[in-house]
């Protein structure tokens, strides 16, 4: 109808360890919507297709070394530069699912306990990002997930730095609303499940009658 297209589109982010099924869930998302009339798109944080993703893409593999402080702006900065362009989409009535967004963006950085890098700094130029309508976060055990497959090559996929990812995860999604945590240790499908009860309950929610928020302090 006519009130629904004019609807902006829903900001859903997906969080998690590395190995907790994000990609997976976000493409099951995707069709899940698509499916049911949505128009949505499937992005994901580092965009290591443009110039500041590329200079992350080496560093994550080992063949550049960046400053604690420098790689955590970018991080950022690469989320900034793709703000316009998801805004325009949700005004326009366009769903994005993002795979990694501002919460990993903090957590990575204040995981490495750089004593002038706490969560606090790490959170700062997150602010005035859209806000995401909801964040699922998938939560697995780090046991669990170095099951699957094993840790990967990049840097940052090792049982030190996943156990301290997991547990600072945990004390920034305490102070955020609209955070749906989902036991993500079980079948992709039984996930699935639990994610679209919470998408379809976000779709609802009056809250997409308003414009898009900003991520705040
Ligand atoms: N990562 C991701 C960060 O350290 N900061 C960020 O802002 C974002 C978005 O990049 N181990 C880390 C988490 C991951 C790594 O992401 C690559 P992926 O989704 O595994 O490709
Ligand atoms: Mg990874």
């Amino acid at each position: 109808s006519a009130e629904r297209s004019a609807r902006r589109g829903a900001l859903i982010v997906v969080e998690g360890l590395d190995r907790a099924g994000k990609s997976s869930q976000c493409e099951m998302l995707q069709t899940y919507l698509a499916e049911r009339g949505h128009d949505v798109k499937y992005i994901r944080f580092p965009d290591r297709t443009t110039p500041i993703g590329k200079l992350i893409d080496a560093y994550l593999r080992g063949s550049a070394d960046q400053n604690d402080h420098s790689i955590h702006l970018l991080f950022s900065a690469n989320r900034w530069e793709l703000a316009k362009s998801m805004q325009r989409d949700i005004a326009a009535g366009i769903s994005i699912v993002v795979d990694r967004y501002s919460y990993s963006g903090a957590v990575y950085s204040a995981a490495k306990a750089n004593p002038t890098l706490s969560l606090d700094w790490a959170w700062q130029p997150e602010i005035g990002l859209p806000q995401p309508d909801l964040c699922l976060f998938l939560n697995i055990s780090t046991e669990a997930a170095a099951q699957r497959g094993g840790f990967g090559e990049e840097r940052y996929e090792n049982e030190k730095m996943q156990t301290r990812v997991r547990e600072i995860f945990r004390a920034l999604f305490d102070r955020q609303d609209k955070v749906c945590v989902i036991d993500a240790g079980r079948a992709l499908d039984e996930v699935a499940k639990d994610v679209h009860i919470a998408v379809e309950k976000c779709f609802v929610n009056s809250s997409r009658n308003e414009p898009l928020g900003t991520l705040g302090p």
